[in-house]
């Protein structure tokens, strides 16, 4: 037996990266080491490199790791835990658990640690702020996808959490879980001007992305540029979720 064996058949792998679009399951992505970083790495999923206009990893941190001190980048922050328990200081200090979240604005210090035994992974986003002028600045916020209430389609079979809310002018992006019944879908194909980063968290789909459909289940993440045209069909026995980056409220720059 070789001392490493690659996950899946050697020669297959879902990823796909295409000219406005990417598919990446965790299998086979590289993490990054960072400086300010201690026992802690990012796998990157979505990058300027490759087109977009955000970044988005997953975020892993070992007991014990975090960030080496306060950190300021001029740029605003999310992140979205998805197991373990992490300690974000950012003017207050909170301890987040699956499902929790944290936004930080542009010019804010903030720094995180892993106090427990376990483990952290968490969804990592940041991004340049583009303010809207006469609509102020977002502030700091904590929570919870539990403590965010589910607003049904109709009765479409589908729902939506707005993690950040909607509508909110001072903020140039949404953070928003996308849940569906079994069998349940979108009510068209959309194409829009919004760019997104998808992270399935719960079930399985059929996921549209310009005229291909592809498989995707807990744990993948999409890239979808502006206007790939993108329909989502939940399959399986049970329901599935997603969490999703959707920039907003700003013209054409
Ligand atoms: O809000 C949205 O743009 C969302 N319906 N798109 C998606 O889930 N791909
Ligand atoms: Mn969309």
């Amino acid at each position: 037996m070789p001392a490493f064996v690659p996950p899946g058949v050697i020669g297959h792998n879902r990823s796909l990266f295409a000219r406005n679009y990417a598919i990446l399951p965790p299998d086979g992505m590289f993490p990054s080491l960072l400086p300010g970083l201690r026992e802690a790495q990012v796998f990157y999923q979505a990058t300027p490199r490759m087109g977009a206009r955000f970044a988005q990893g997953r975020l892993e941190v070992l007991p014990g790791g975090g960030t080496s001190g306060t950190r300021e980048d001029g740029l605003e922050h999310f992140l979205y835990i998805l197991s373990g328990t992490l300690t974000v200081t950012a003017g207050g200090t909170e301890s987040l658990a699956p499902g929790g979240f944290a936004y930080i604005p542009a010019g804010t210090g903030f720094g995180f640690v892993n106090n427990g035994s376990e483990t952290v992974s968490a969804v990592w986003i940041k991004r340049r702020y583009v303010p809207a002028p006469g609509f102020g600045r977002p502030g700091l916020r904590f929570g919870s996808r539990d403590a965010t209430p589910r607003t049904t389609v109709d009765d479409s079979g589908r729902w939506r959490q707005y993690l950040l809310g909607t509508a909110d002018m001072t903020m140039d992006f949404e953070m928003n879980v996308m849940g569906f019944a079994p069998g349940t879908h979108f009510h068209c194909v959309e194409t829009h001007i919004f760019e997104h980063g998808l992270v399935m968290l719960e079930g399985q789909g059929l996921q549209l992305l310009d005229r291909d459909w592809h498989e995707l289940w807990a744990g993948d993440f999409v890239w979808m540029g502006s206007f790939v045209p993108q329909q989502f069909y939940c399959t399986g026995w049970e329901g599935a979720a997603y969490l999703l980056y959707k920039d907003v409220n700003r013209d054409v720059e």
